[in-house]
C-alpha cells in the first residue's frame, strides 16, 4: 500500500512536468535543418508557432544564425545590428513571447539568396485544464489503509476522479500495476 501511495505521487509529478512541456520543438527546415535550398517561408507556412515553443537551427559550419531585430533589416538582409548570433550548429531559440522574429544566415550572400525565415509566434492555446483541485492530494494517502489490491481500485480511483479524465486514466493504470505487486 505504502508502494501504491508513492506510485500515485510519482504519477502526479510526472503529469505535472508533462504539462510544462507541451510545447513543442520546430525544426528549422525539417529534415534539411538550416540550409541554402530551402524556401524557409514557405516550410514555416506549415508551422504553427506558439509561446513557449523552441526554434532549433541545424547546420553545417558554412552557415550560422543572426536573428534580425525588425523587418527593415530582415528585407533588406542588413546583418550590421543583430539581436543575436549563434553559430554552434545545433542552435535552439525559445519563443518567449508572441510576435515576430526575423531570422538569417550570417555567411556572406546567404541571406539574399534566401537563406532567412520569419516567425509569427501566437499566443499559446494549449488547454491547461487541470487547475490545481485541493482535496485530491488529501485523501491518496489515506484511502490505501484498507489493505488488499481488491478495495483499492475504487477508493484510490476516487480521488483522482477529482483531475481531468487522462489523469484518471493513467492513475487507475498505474494502481492496476500497482496491485500487481
Ligand atoms: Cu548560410
Amino acid at each position: 500500500m505504502k508502494m501504491q501511495s508513492v506510485i500515485v505521487i510519482l504519477v502526479f509529478s510526472g503529469l505535472l512536468s508533462v504539462t510544462t512541456t507541451l510545447a513543442a520543438q520546430h525544426v528549422i527546415g525539417g529534415s534539411q535543418g538550416w540550409e541554402q535550398t530551402i524556401d524557409f517561408n514557405s516550410w514555416s507556412s506549415d508551422q504553427s508557432f506558439k509561446v513557449g515553443d523552441q526554434l532549433v537551427f541545424k547546420y553545417s559550419g558554412l552557415h550560422s544564425v543572426v536573428e534580425l531585430g525588425s523587418e527593415t533589416a530582415y528585407k533588406s538582409c542588413d546583418l550590421g545590428t543583430p539581436v543575436n548570433s549563434l553559430s554552434s550548429g545545433n542552435d535552439v531559440v525559445k519563443l518567449s513571447k508572441t510576435g515576430t522574429r526575423y531570422f538569417a544566415c550570417g555567411t556572406p550572400g546567404h541571406c539574399e539568396q534566401g537563406m532567412k525565415i520569419t516567425v509569427n509566434v501566437g499566443s499559446s492555446d494549449s488547454k491547461t485544464a487541470s487547475s490545481p483541485d485541493s482535496g485530491s492530494s488529501s485523501d491518496s494517502g489515506s484511502s490505501s489503509d484498507s489493505g488488499s489490491s481488491s478495495t483499492s481500485d475504487a477508493s484510490s480511483g476516487h480521488g483522482l476522479r477529482a483531475s481531468v479524465g487522462y489523469i484518471l486514466a493513467v492513475g487507475l493504470l498505474v494502481i492496476g500495476l500497482a496491485s500487481a505487486f
